[in-house]
């Protein structure tokens, strides 16, 4: 077949994606002539060498392709070995996810401040009790004292999260003892998250740190400042400031766009640009003005983490996870898109215009060409939001674009906080992890994963998720989601509690006498440090040995795309949990480098990398390292 034949065939949806709507859509845009992702990766092989992480660029005597066959058989031209390149790779990955999420916390962090300080109004402290009890648990005195007063206190302590340039990052107070004690004989407990990422940028510049275990130790001690630090701080802050999640019946999918009302969509990942959309959009002068313009209302939307936040914080409806961010835009009905920051495609700016639809940034950090920039002010939210409505709706007025609406809907539970997990478990241990422990323990539960991460063109959208989740309840493993992942599963069905039908006979026990669901989604990728506290919890609550290393429980990326997921990843593998990921991973299987990922973290007393494609082998690679667990804590049977 020639070049230009390849070229021309058309790409049969059902191959890239099992989402109904998805797949509707991409048909819609080529019917209408216009390109999207999965058009673009038919035509873009990606670059071999990069994907192994085999290429240096980090200096101009290259790039440097480390492409023979035997990777030790040549060196970049400064001498550096495929161990050095792959870890310093790996290194800058980490530092880029990291940052992204602490970079994020520290958002929320200004607003906590100025909410506190009263130079903010238009947000205030929503969850009181929560915040007593982020406060106890790095020890600030909450007793008798009133809650701005600890507020204050709880601002100064989290602040040193990212400024701290020595000690330990306040969080790491509720890391399990026996895996503080690991991370400090290893030397990999976080100061601060700026220290760390500075750090890191300094050792993989050329000529600095040329000894892949030393890297790996400072990709470690960085991830863990994300997870511990600045993500832990972004959902902590966000659960104080707009509300702890409790379950709530919401709906996802595309089928929640309306075509006689103005449809305002939000993308990206931080709360407060939401929040205020929110306040927006019930504005009754707002209201007043759509319905001017003939339409009956207004109806928000979210997408990806922003979208993730608000399913479960306050059940507005989810349009759809990453891979389908375009194709939601060709159902022509979306009059505003308004992104803040993280996972937004530059094509979207291009093809909103194709649609008419109004595409807005509105964060300093986030311009792309082609959108209109509004910017967002948290001391003045509402003057950016409510000018992204006033242009949603003249589009709405002016609306040109054939729509198409996918008749899709999936209604399901969300805002499972792991404050909530305690509480629906708790029975008359209400309040701890006892009951979950005690199913594990008694087999019931064989264990615990979390199934989380993006979705990517380079393998069946939503598929590998859904797959491998099924396979996971199917042998009586809990699984907690957040991110892209959980609305794959929720379009799946699995987020109702009837899909106990599709569990094993023990988790399906466990889950009726509940009635949750086998699968728990618990929200935005940040809030993957819910997972951390759980799993602190699990060990606190006893019997399931004495640091998280020991626990029987696992962690996926069946579908990931992004640095944050390799930071995420990273944090979870030394924090002690195995975590394995699909797509493809930046190493040479046999190097030293690899092998340090994939088994030597593991013998230091942390977790451990593995790499799995296909979703059922996904799935059992981790029910044997559950069952390992298990095994080593005498509870097999
Ligand atoms: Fe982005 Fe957070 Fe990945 Fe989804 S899961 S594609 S990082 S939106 Ni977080």
């Amino acid at each position: 077949m020639s070049q230009e034949e390849k070229k021309q065939k058309p790409i049969n949806f059902r191959d890239v994606s099992i989402c109904e709507a998805t797949i509707q859509m991409l048909e819609k845009a080529a019917k209408d002539g216009v390109e999207t992702a999965f058009t673009r990766a038919a035509e873009m092989k990606p670059c071999p060498i990069g994907a192994d992480s085999a290429c240096c660029k980090h200096c101009f005597m290259g790039p440097c392709r480390l492409n023979s066959k035997d990777p030790y058989a040549k060196t970049g031209i400064c001498g550096a070995t495929i161990d050095t390149i792959a870890a310093r790779n790996f290194a800058r990955m980490v530092a880029s996810g990291a940052a992204a999420h602490t970079d994020h916390g520290m958002s929320m962090l200004d607003v906590f401040r100025e909410v506190v300080n009263g130079r903010i109004k238009d947000y205030q402290i929503k969850d009181e009790t929560k915040l007593r009890n982020v406060a106890a648990s790095i020890g600030i005195e909450v007793e008798g004292r009133e809650t701005m007063d600890i507020a204050k206190d709880l601002y100064e302590e989290l602040e040193r999260t990212y400024t701290q340039v020595e000690g330990e990052i306040p969080f790491a107070k509720r890391v399990p003892p026996k895996t503080l004690e690991t991370w400090h004989k290893l030397g990999i407990v976080p100061r601060g998250a700026m220290r760390e990422i500075m750090e890191i940028m300094h050792r993989t510049h050329i000529g600095v740190d040329q000894e892949y275990n030393n890297i790996v130790k400072q990709c470690s001690r960085t991830a863990l400042s994300d997870g511990w630090g600045g993500s832990m701080v972004a959902t902590e802050l966000s659960d104080i400031l707009f509300g702890t999640p409790k379950p709530i019946v919401a709906g996802v999918n595309m089928g929640y766009l309306k075509e006689d009302e103005v449809n305002i969509i939000v993308h990206g990942h931080e709360p407060n640009l939401f929040e205020s959309m929110i306040s927006s959009v019930n504005d009754p002068a707002n209201i007043e003005k759509a319905k001017a313009a003939g339409a009956k209302g207004i109806n928000l939307l979210g997408m990806c983490c922003s979208g993730a936040e608000v399913l479960g914080r306050h059940g507005i409806p989810h349009a759809g996870n990453f891979m389908s961010t375009e194709a939601v835009i060709v159902t022509g009905a979306v009059d505003a898109m308004a992104v803040d920051v993280q996972c937004i495609m530059q094509a979207l700016s291009k093809l909103s215009e194709c649609y008419g639809t109004r595409f807005f940034t509105t964060n300093p950090r986030a311009k792309i060409d082609g959108a209109t920039h509004i910017e967002f002010h948290e001391h003045t939210p509402r003057e950016c939001t409510d000018k992204i409505v006033e242009m949603a709706v003249n589009r709405f007025q002016n609306r040109t674009a054939r729509i198409e609406i996918p008749n899709r809907r999936d209604l399901g539970i969300h805002g499972f906080s792991h404050e909530y997990v305690n509480y629906m478990l708790g029975g008359k241990f209400r309040g701890s992890y006892t009951p979950l422990n005690e199913n594990i323990i008694n087999g019931r539960i064989r264990g615990v994963a979390g199934v989380v991460g993006c979705t990517n063109i380079r393998v069946k959208h939503d598929y590998v998720h859904v797959e491998c989740v099924k396979e996971l309840i199917k042998n009586n493993v809990l699984v907690v989601q957040t991110g892209c992942s959980q609305i794959s599963l929720a379009k799946a069905g699995l987020m109702k509690p009837d899909a106990a039908v599709l569990a094993g006979d023990g988790l399906r026990e466990v889950c009726e006498t509940v009635g949750m669901p086998p699968v728990l989604s618990l929200g935005s990728c940040v809030d993957n440090s819910r997972i951390l506290i759980a799993c602190a919890e699990m060990v606190r609550t006893g019997g399931l040995g004495d640091s998280i290393a020991d626990l029987p429980v696992a962690g996926a990326a069946p579908e990931y795309m992004s640095e944050k997921a390799i930071s995420i990843g990273h944090y979870f593998v030394a924090s002690g949990v195995y975590t394995i990921f699909g797509v493809t991973f930046p190493s040479i299987e046999g190097t030293k480098f690899h092998k340090l990922l994939f088994e030597g973290l593991e013998e230091q007393g942390l977790g451990k990398w593995d790499f799995a494609v296909d979703p059922i082998e996904m799935a059992h690679k981790m029910i044997a390292h559950i069952d390992k667990k298990r095994m080593a804590l005498g509870i097999m049977g």
